[in-house]
């Protein structure tokens, strides 16, 4: 059993109900113990000009290797309609790996660590709240010292607490 992270992202659509709805199909997929979730963020897009996004982050742990993960979470994006446009264009779902164990791996479909994570508020800001500690295994920096290196404005819980 391997200790994932996933990023989900939603602008199209009902997102809170596609992000909840994922969260559900994760946890009941035979293959995979969903461990966490965070709180999900209304953020500002990065890209061409679209909708806000809600983003959060999921923590799992699966007997699923790297590639069997993803198509596991491509069949999800599909199920919620997921038409590949263009690049970082608007989506009702996006599922990406973030980290998979201390595993690096860079293929033509799969990039581990997700190459833009330490870069994304909006992937960072959600991870630090369930994986604050967890070593990235390139920069071999904790998540939540790469989150002091990114600009947090644009990303805010969509929900504040009661
Ligand atoms: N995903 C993208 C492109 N831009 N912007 C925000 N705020 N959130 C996202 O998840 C996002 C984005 C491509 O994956
Ligand atoms: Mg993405
Ligand atoms: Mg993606």
């Amino acid at each position: 059993m391997t200790k994932c992270a996933i990023a989900l992202g939603s602008n199209l659509g009902d997102s809170l109900s596609i992000l909840e709805q994922t969260i559900i199909l994760l946890s009941q997929d035979f293959a995979i113990t969903l461990l966490s979730h965070s709180h999900w963020y209304k953020t500002a897009p990065i890209g061409p000009p679209q909708p806000d996004y809600l983003n959060g982050c999921a923590m799992l742990e699966t007997e699923l290797n790297p590639e069997e993960l993803l198509q596991t979470l491509l069949k999800i994006e599909q199920k919620f309609g997921r038409i590949r446009r263009e690049k970082w264009g608007p989506r009702t779902l996006d599922l990406d790996i973030l980290l998979y164990g201390d595993v690096i791996l860079d293929t033509p479909d799969l990039q581990i660590p997700h190459p833009f994570m330490i870069e994304r508020a909006f992937v960072l800001v959600p991870l630090a709240e369930i994986a604050p500690t967890w070593i990235h295994p390139i920069t071999k920096k904790m998540i939540k010292e790469h989150l002091k290196d990114v600009n947090c404005q644009g990303v805010n819980l969509s929900q504040p607490n009661p």
